[in-house]
């Protein structure tokens, strides 16, 4: 069956799929919740599955750029895995676009701080009244992009948005634990509280179009069932 995925995320979810990134099995999340698949960034090390992230990542960057206003002049990955693909993603927007070559920088914070030398807990590109663009690899929660958030602010930096390569679409965690009502997004409650877009490679409706192409029906099913159980209302 064809996909109906636009080229690059069609390639980007195969190479993810190829590289043992996207994994379809039995996981258990930080929520708690047994998910049926995982998306694994950190196995994006080989040179052919660095450059497919950090390509998709630019493309759905300049797409945001050129259709929904987004503008920034600073790239941050928060540590640990933000790291590489901040770096990474800075040297593709600058191949794709040579406007970019001077204009974008990328930075990083230290879990530490540093206390010689140069101390201080940002690497790279000062933040200090930029426009900073927040890329990291899944939401699932949001907690670790309010934390980056938090920081970037600290910095005196301006969030103009958040980029990741997989948004799994669930609604957030019941407070009383009771996971059968409807409920918010993760996406959309960040949307709400700090007013910035946000943006991803893949949805968990992307998977699914896609992985019709390449998983058993079985796989296909318990994505599927998944999807209906923790989908957020928005
Ligand atoms: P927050 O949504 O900001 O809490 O971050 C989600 C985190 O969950 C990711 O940064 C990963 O550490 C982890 N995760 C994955 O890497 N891949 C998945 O498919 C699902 C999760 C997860 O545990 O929800």
């Amino acid at each position: 069956m064809a996909s109906q995925l636009p080229a690059y995320k069609q390639k980007f979810l195969e190479a993810a799929t190829s590289g043992g990134v996207l994994k379809f099995g039995s996981f258990e999340l930080k929520s708690k919740r047994i998910s049926p698949y995982f998306f694994n960034a950190g196995l994006f090390h080989t040179a052919r599955l660095a450059g497919a992230i950090a390509d998709a990542f630019a493309r759905t960057i300049i797409q945001a750029q050129r259709e929904q206003g987004l503008e920034f002049d600073v790239v941050f990955g928060p540590a640990y895995k933000g790291i590489p693909l901040a770096s990474a993603i800075t040297i593709k927007l600058g191949e794709i676009e040579p406007s970019n070559l001077d204009r974008v920088s990328y930075s990083f914070d230290r879990k530490e701080a540093k206390d010689h030398g140069e101390g201080g807990n940002i690497v790279g590109a000062p933040l200090k009244g930029k426009k900073v663009l927040i890329v990291d690899d899944v939401i699932t929660a949001g907690t670790a992009k309010r934390e980056a958030i938090d920081k970037i602010r600290k910095e005196g930096g301006i969030v103009a948005g958040i980029v990741v390569a997989l948004d799994r679409m669930e609604k957030l965690p019941a407070a009383d634990g009771d996971d059968s009502k409807p409920g918010p997004s993760a996406i959309g409650e960040l949307r709400k509280e700090y007013g910035i877009p946000i943006f991803a490679i893949l949805t968990l409706d992307d998977i699914i179009a896609g992985m019709k192409t390449f998983a058993s029906e079985e796989e296909i099913q318990r994505t599927e069932a998944y999807r209906a159980k923790y989908k957020a209302t928005d």
